[in-house]
């Protein structure tokens, strides 16, 4: 029976051209609308009384599962009870519905082995989108986003005592909404991706990125880390400290980049940023080694460099921000260094750097976090620690931080499973949030690929699912991607061009300081704005759910 048709007003209020009067009724069906992989869990959260559900063909209609719901839960974020819809029993390929009796029908959503490889390409290739120094160009729903060459003339030196000079600072990512670099952000942001290529590399190898201007022997996936990698070189001083950011000095209109031609400057260095450089650097170097030998020692020279420079000075070096109101970073470095030292043992293997770490690990307890982003990068030090297979790490230290590792990976799996969207960030909302909870991926797979429990990685899956539609506001939190995805990013990109859609593949911050706070409007930028923080946590948990 196609029940869904029994509902025709609201299924019409879902056709594109009337977005706008969908968004003020969300959906009563909160799901993934991206879908589903056939062998793991699958839930629905629903938004009003519900005993039954079922499953429909989305082409015909016709029920192909049916179920009880759990419930009502409370969900005390959203002040609402929902109804939860089980269907994990149900591993068919193909497209589908959802709907419990007498209710409207959910948006089509996708069961598939290989649902998230487009989504893992979109936000990979939204690294490339935001390239600066050159010309970029990608299409997406039949509509091609681009610019011409930007920001040629990075940076002066006016702020740190060369007023009138340059450096060749062309090159990396523009940071977010605003197109200004930060070194700090920058940390966080290829960590995680480097990350992913550690831990998932042959699943990546195999996905195409099309992205235009890389050419063969270096990935794809490589090659734009390299990007950022290069770039990041340039923001090294001579006696190896760092360049906290480049940018203007106040936060430049919404025009494309190649026509935003106000003055950008590097500022004075700061020592949090040259710890993540060194860190950056560092696992470049061993990432790269195998596949692009002198670029692999040039990486891992820059870091040996910086390295130096931290270990002549064990104070806190704070950058003086003076004259620039744009983006701060401002954060305390031991986290940094301890991350520093972390990549630089992996790859060298020398014993200073793994005393280091060892005693700052010791100084935190071992300390694991369920919550991180760009001011505390402890975990990716944890990580790496507890990935390593060199011989000479203390024992006892180990076992305490990979038990501690297990328990905050426990305690983030108990935290979806208390939330009625399955958030396993609970309710902890704030600036950026929604990245939070796409990074919570790393110390879950972290977990996983320790003790083999299944647990780890649906709560991976959980983390998506909420991104991508299951949440208070039944949709997408990804630009492009999904069900009524954002429409009005805060990006000057998507607001300078001619284009409706804004750029793809982008993730929003989310709702704060309330879970129901976000609000799809430009102007927005505490919940509206799309960072490479955040996407680089995506592609992350992303790149965890591909099939090697
Ligand atoms: O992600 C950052 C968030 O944690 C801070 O609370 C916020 C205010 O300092 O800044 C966010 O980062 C922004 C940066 O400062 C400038 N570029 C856009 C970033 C995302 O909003
Ligand atoms: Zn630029």
């Amino acid at each position: 029976m196609m029940r869904y048709l029994l509902f025709p007003v609201l299924t019409v209020l879902w056709v594109p051209g009337l977005l706008a009067t969908a968004a003020e009724t969300p959906p009563i069906v909160r799901l993934n609308s991206v879908g589903y992989l056939p062998n793991a869990p699958k839930v629905a959260s629903i938004a009003a009384r519900a005993d039954r559900f079922d499953v429909l063909r989305a082409n015909d209609g016709r029920v192909v599962f049916s179920a009880a719901t759990h419930g009502p839960i409370k969900n005390p974020d959203t002040g609402e009870s929902l109804w939860l819809a089980d269907f994990s029993a149900f591993q068919e390929s193909g497209e589908f519905r959802l709907q419990a009796e007498g209710l409207p029908v959910s948006t089509p959503f996708r069961i598939q082995d290989h649902v998230y490889r487009d989504p893992f390409r979109v936000a990979a290739r939204s690294m490339y989108l935001w390239r600066c120094g050159t010309a970029v160009q990608g299409t997406q729903n039949g509509q091609t986003f681009g610019h011409g060459p930007c920001h040629l003339e990075d940076a002066w030196l006016d702020f740190v005592g060369s007023p009138g000079q340059k450096i060749d600072g062309t090159g990396g990512w523009h940071d977010a909404g605003d197109y200004n670099k930060y070194v700090v952000n920058a940390g966080v942001t290829v960590g995680a991706m480097l990350r992913a290529w550690e831990d998932f590399e042959p699943a990546i190898r195999k996905i195409p990125l099309d992205l235009p201007q890389v050419a063969p022997p270096i990935p794809e996936y490589l090659a734009e880390l390299r990007w950022e990698l290069d770039w990041l070189l340039k923001m090294q001083r001579v006696d190896g400290a760092a360049y906290h950011k480049l940018s203007t000095t106040n936060f430049g209109g919404f025009l494309l980049p190649d026509l935003e031609k106000a003055k950008r400057y590097v500022t004075p260095v700061g020592s949090a940023a040259t710890a993540d450089l060194v860190a950056m650097l560092a696992q470049a170097a061993r990432v790269f080694r195998p596949i692009h030998a002198a670029l692999a020692s040039q990486y891992l020279e820059a870091a040996r460099r910086g390295r130096e420079f931290l270990k002549a000075l064990p104070e806190e070096v704070r950058p003086n921000l003076a004259g620039f109101t744009t983006g701060g970073y401002g954060t305390r470095d031991p986290d940094d260094r301890l991350w520093a030292a972390a990549e630089f043992w992996e790859t060298t293997g020398e014993p200073d750097a793994r005393l280091e770490l060892e005693k700052g690990l010791r100084e935190s307890q071992g300390k694991v976090d369920a919550d991180f982003d760009w001011g505390n990068v402890r975990n990716l030090a944890v990580i790496t620690y507890l990935r390593s297979t060199r011989t000479d790490r203390d024992p006892n230290l180990v076992a305490l931080v990979r038990s501690n590792l297990l328990s905050t990976a426990d305690e983030i799996v108990r935290t979806a499973r208390n939330h009625g969207y399955a958030r396993p960030l609970g309710d902890r909302y704030y600036w950026g949030c929604n990245g939070s909870v796409a990074r919570q991926a790393l110390p879950l797979m972290a977990a996983h690929r320790m003790t083999g429990n299944e647990a780890y990685r649906h709560t991976t899956l959980d983390a998506l699912h909420h991104l991508l539609g299951r949440n208070v506001y039944g949709r997408s939190f990804v630009t492009g991607l999904g069900f009524h995805p954002p429409k009005h990013p805060h990006d000057r990109r998507s607001g300078g061009d001619k284009i409706e859609d804004p750029w793809p593949g982008y993730l929003v911050g989310g709702a704060h300081p309330k879970a129901t706070d976000w609000k799809d409007e430009e102007k927005d930028y505490r919940t509206n704005e799309i960072a490479i923080n955040w996407n680089g946590a995506l592609i992350y948990a992303l790149a965890a759910t591909l099939s090697p």
